[in-house]
């Protein structure tokens, strides 16, 4: 069997699942939402990390099977969370540019009316990759997301190109700030000084931010301090299965 093929037949028959790390808020350590990462749980290999089949899944064309799969099982997660009385205000779901096909919204309706949840509960983070490859293109789809209530975050924010073009034309919600920024922003005065204009341009124009990869309480610290709002990272925990997903959700009440 080729790649291709073994990975058709491990979505149809649930071989995916997704892990959730908390997003929380820094001000209070509040919960603001659990992104979803998706996994292989790989017959002989074990479990298999999303670098080692999203991008054969996107060249191949199965991204969009695989994607709808992963926002059915995020949104059923949420709805498990919300039934089991654990408050989990958002989820976060990770979309490849070859996803952002017109088709997209009324999928993500279909999935969220059938599981209960209303669309202002689900953000969807998007690389700036995917937004600069498409420009006009995914500017419609996007703009109907937003009307349909969901939100819209742009993932490892920092490493890409024209990210300023992109907060102004784009219908934007958050900004996730790439962990390369946040590794040494307690320690070096260049990346704390980028991390700053970073966090200062996006409020002034109204985006919610969220730091990646908070490892430490001295980053934590620093970010306070900036003025970010949300963060993500070990320092609060790492990607969890579901049950150990809900298992510190439980703790947290
Ligand atoms: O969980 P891990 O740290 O291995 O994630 C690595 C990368 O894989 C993340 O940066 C994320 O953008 C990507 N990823 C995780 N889950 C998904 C998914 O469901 N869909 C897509 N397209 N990418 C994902
Ligand atoms: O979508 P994105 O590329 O941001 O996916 C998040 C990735 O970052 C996941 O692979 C996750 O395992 C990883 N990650 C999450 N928290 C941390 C952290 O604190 N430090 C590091 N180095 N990686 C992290
Ligand atoms: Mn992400
Ligand atoms: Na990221």
């Amino acid at each position: 069997m080729t790649v291709e093929s073994e990975l058709r037949a491990a979505i149809a028959a649930g071989q995916l699942e997704l892990h959730y790390q908390p997003q929380l808020c820094l001000d209070d350590r509040s919960l603001a939402g659990m992104e979803a990462l998706v996994r292989w749980r790989h017959p002989r290999l074990g479990l298999l990390a999303p670098g080692r089949f999203v991008p054969l899944a996107e060249d191949c064309g199965l991204i969009w099977e695989l994607g709808l799969a992963v926002m059915d099982l995020a949104v059923a997660q949420l709805a498990a969370w919300d039934r089991a009385g654990l408050q989990v205000p958002r989820i976060a779901v990770n979309v490849s540019p070859a996803q952002l096909r017109p088709e997209l919204v009324e999928r993500i309706v279909e999935i969220l009316e059938r599981h209960g949840i209303d669309a202002c509960r689900l953000e969807i983070e998007l690389t700036e990759s995917a937004l600069t490859a498409d420009g006009p293109a995914a500017n419609g789809l996007l703009q109907a997301l937003r009307r349909m209530g969901a939100s819209i975050a742009i993932d490892d924010f920092g490493v890409g190109y024209s990210s300023l073009t992109l907060l102004r034309r784009l219908p934007i919600s958050a900004l996730k700030i790439d962990r390369s920024f946040v590794a040494e922003l307690a320690s070096n005065r260049q990346d704390a000084a980028i991390v700053e204009a970073i966090l200062r341009m996006a409020h002034s124009v109204g985006l919610r931010t969220v730091a990646e990869g908070v490892e430490h309480a001295e980053q934590q610290a620093a970010l306070g301090v900036l003025g970010c709002q949300e963060g993500q990272g070990y320092l609060f925990a790492r990607p969890l299965d579901a049950r150990a997903a809900s298992a510190w959700l439980a703790a947290q009440c």
